[in-house]
């Protein structure tokens, strides 16, 4: 998979580097570029925000830059995909992670300020599917840190990346595991900590009782942090 990110701060995606998406790059599955808006301006000051038509607080991104780097990005990607982080956008959610794995990439354009002029959603609406997302109802200082999230949960499902198949069939949020329900509490070794003992019924080797003791924790944990999801 091919995945281009443009932003004003190239550092901010350096964790993409390690872990999981690292090995996913280093083993050849995951080409992830990240790409300087500012070397795509011309002036001297590497200017890529002005004042806000019909006036308000703070910036908003010029267009032009967009333009050129979009131009350029884009051309190098078959079936192009250009997601918008945005505190606008639609939910991000497991079944679009699940839907972009499967393409062969995408293009995250990172704003930051006020947004990106919205010209350049409607432009390239012409030439790539466009979508604008939002990662959850709380306001960020830009769109770095929905990039990671969305780099990181989409790379995650790519074949071969996760070394444990049953690991995402079992997601909450993955459609045919525990359909709509947030997962109980976990344990490992020692079977007593600091006072606190691990549950009999999971050292009981009956699968069929550990399997109905799971699914009513995660009933009672949706249930207590999650009723949202019971509404459906
Ligand atoms: C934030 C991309 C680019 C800050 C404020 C405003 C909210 C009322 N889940 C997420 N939160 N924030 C972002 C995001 C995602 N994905 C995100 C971004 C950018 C993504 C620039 N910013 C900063 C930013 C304007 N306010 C939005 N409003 C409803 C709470 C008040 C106005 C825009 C952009």
């Amino acid at each position: 998979m091919r995945i281009d990110v443009i932003t004003i701060f190239p550092d901010y995606l350096a964790p993409l580097g390690l872990s999981l998406v690292g090995k996913a790059r280093e083993q050849g599955m995951l080409d992830m570029r990240v790409h300087d808006l500012r070397d795509f301006t011309h002036d001297r000051h590497r200017t890529v925000d002005d004042e806000p038509y019909g006036g308000g607080p703070g910036m908003v991104m010029r267009p032009e830059p967009w333009g050129e780097a979009l131009d350029a990005v884009l051309t190098e990607h078959a079936d192009p995909l250009l997601v918008i982080p945005t505190p606008s956008g639609g939910p991000f959610t497991q079944s679009l992670a699940t839907a972009w794995a499967a393409r062969p990439g995408m293009v995250i354009a990172c704003g930051r300020y006020e947004g990106i002029d919205a010209r350049v959603a409607d432009h390239y609406a012409a030439q790539a599917e466009v979508v604008p997302v939002c990662l959850g109802d709380y306001v960020l200082a830009g769109g770095e840190v929905a990039a990671l999230a969305i780099v990181e949960a989409v790379t995650r499902l790519l074949p071969g990346v996760v070394g444990n198949e049953a690991s995402i069939a079992d997601d909450s949020f993955a459609p045919g595991s525990m359909e709509g329900l947030v997962e109980g509490p976990v344990y490992t070794r020692p079977p007593e900590w600091r006072g606190h003992a691990v549950p009999d019924v999971l050292l009981s080797g009956d699968h069929g009782r550990i399997a109905a003791w799971r699914r009513e924790q995660a009933e009672r944990r949706t249930r207590d942090m999650r009723p949202d999801l019971l509404e459906g």
